[in-house]
């Protein structure tokens, strides 16, 4: 097959799963195009992967370069030149819009695509349901020729906020249980942790969703009963705000913002609680990919966290900002090597049931119902 993915190619979860699934169904023989306006950042080359730019030109009289023209065009392009099968797009803005305005475009050229829409998150939740997008993304997702959602949560959150007239399939993110497993970086864990402390770990995108502030206020609490240190991975708006608070409290020194990372399983193999206190989350993908590399996480139950977070059994979950439960519970995995251990091995193995493995096949499958029907209604 010959499959179109269009994303945004930057650290957020999307891109990361959209990239993902272009790299294991390359790997299984579709030949994948992606359509980004950056190379992705989880991309690897591959004989079946090929990567198109989306440049947007520059022009004195555009204060806001059209950036879903120049998608649309590139799109379009790309799907009449290497004769593509189907498009999938990851996130709903604009990525969906601009899908439904190549496939009339082709129509017209007598040429003819469908179109699945994978929502993931603030597609809906924030951005989509605000008025200024929402009568744009109402329409694209119901035009769509499959809609899927990364969790029954945001599946439910998506009926709720959208009239959407049709079914929208919950296929869960996936991890890549080769990459994202526990190896041994024991040098590493030296250098971080020279007295044998436990390392605490934040991985997100830094926006006010991740309350970032609420990683430090846990790990302050835990720092005061267990010799602790805590890495605080990724970059973004809020990255300043939580720096500047870490320089007011004592334990400063034994937190590291290290930024952006592309081995983050390397990082996540010397971890040994992984810290998600979102106000949100529809997946929590970077929780499964620390789960997978056997470590507990401590969340919130929000949005679509309980749907992959067990509690108890892989970590536990408290109320958006209940700072003292979630302090709680991991001074209640930390202080005992036995606990962590059972914690850890049950995340391997709950994160096992998100498997790569497991998921694709369950894509593959949606495209082949989506190309049938498709060929049916257009004959
Ligand atoms: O918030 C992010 O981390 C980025 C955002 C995105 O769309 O890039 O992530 C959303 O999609 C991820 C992949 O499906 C999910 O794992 C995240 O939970 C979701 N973020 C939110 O719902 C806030």
């Amino acid at each position: 097959m010959k499959i179109g993915i269009v994303c945004y190619p930057t650290f957020g979860g999307s891109g990361v799963l959209a990239t993902e699934l272009g790299m294991a169904l390359s790997a299984k023989g579709h030949e994948v195009h992606f359509i980004t306006y950056q190379q992705p950042v989880r991309l690897n080359f591959h004989p079946n992967i090929y990567y198109h730019e989306v440049t947007v030109p520059t022009y004195p009289l555009f204060d806001f370069p059209p950036y879903e023209t120049a998608l649309t065009s590139t799109m379009v392009h790309v799907i009449m030149n290497n004769e593509l099968d189907l498009l999938h797009v990851h996130y709903a803005i604009p990525h969906a819009s601009a899908a439904y305005f190549a496939r009339q475009i082709l129509k017209k050229a007598g040429r003819d695509i469908p179109y699945i829409t994978t929502l993931h998150g603030t597609d809906i939740t924030l951005v989509g349901k605000d008025q200024t997008y929402a009568p744009v993304v109402t329409f694209s997702i119901n035009e769509s020729d499959a809609i899927t959602a990364v969790s029954s949560n945001l599946r439910d959150e998506t009926y709720k906020h959208f009239k959407i007239e049709k079914d929208i399939q919950v296929i869960p993110n996936f991890v890549d249980t080769d990459r994202f497993q526990h190896s041994n970086k024991q040098h590493f864990k030296t250098m971080l942790a020279p007295n044998g402390e436990r390392i605490l770990a934040h991985v997100s995108n830094f926006r006010k969703v991740k309350r970032v502030e609420d990683v430090i206020s846990v790990f302050q609490k835990v720092n005061a009963q267990i010799p602790s240190k805590l890495l605080m991975i990724g970059d973004g708006p809020e990255r300043q705000n939580a720096e500047e608070l870490c320089r007011t409290l004592p334990m400063c020194h034994d937190i590291r913002f290290l930024g952006k990372q592309e081995q983050v399983d390397e990082i996540l193999s010397i971890t040994d609680l992984f810290i998600l206190p979102s106000q949100y989350e529809s997946f929590g993908l970077s929780a499964l990919e620390a789960m997978a590399c056997g470590v507990p996480v401590i969340s919130t139950n929000a949005g679509g966290l309980p749907e992959i977070n067990v509690q108890g059994k892989t970590g536990y979950l408290s109320d958006v900002g209940d700072v003292d439960d979630m302090a709680k519970h991991a001074i209640h995995i930390l202080s005992s090597d036995d606990r962590l251990k059972e914690f850890k091995h049950a995340a391997i193995e709950h994160a096992r049931t998100f498997s790569r493995a497991r998921i694709i096949p369950l894509y593959e499958q949606l495209y082949d119902n989506v190309l049938a029907n498709y060929k049916t209604v257009v004959e």
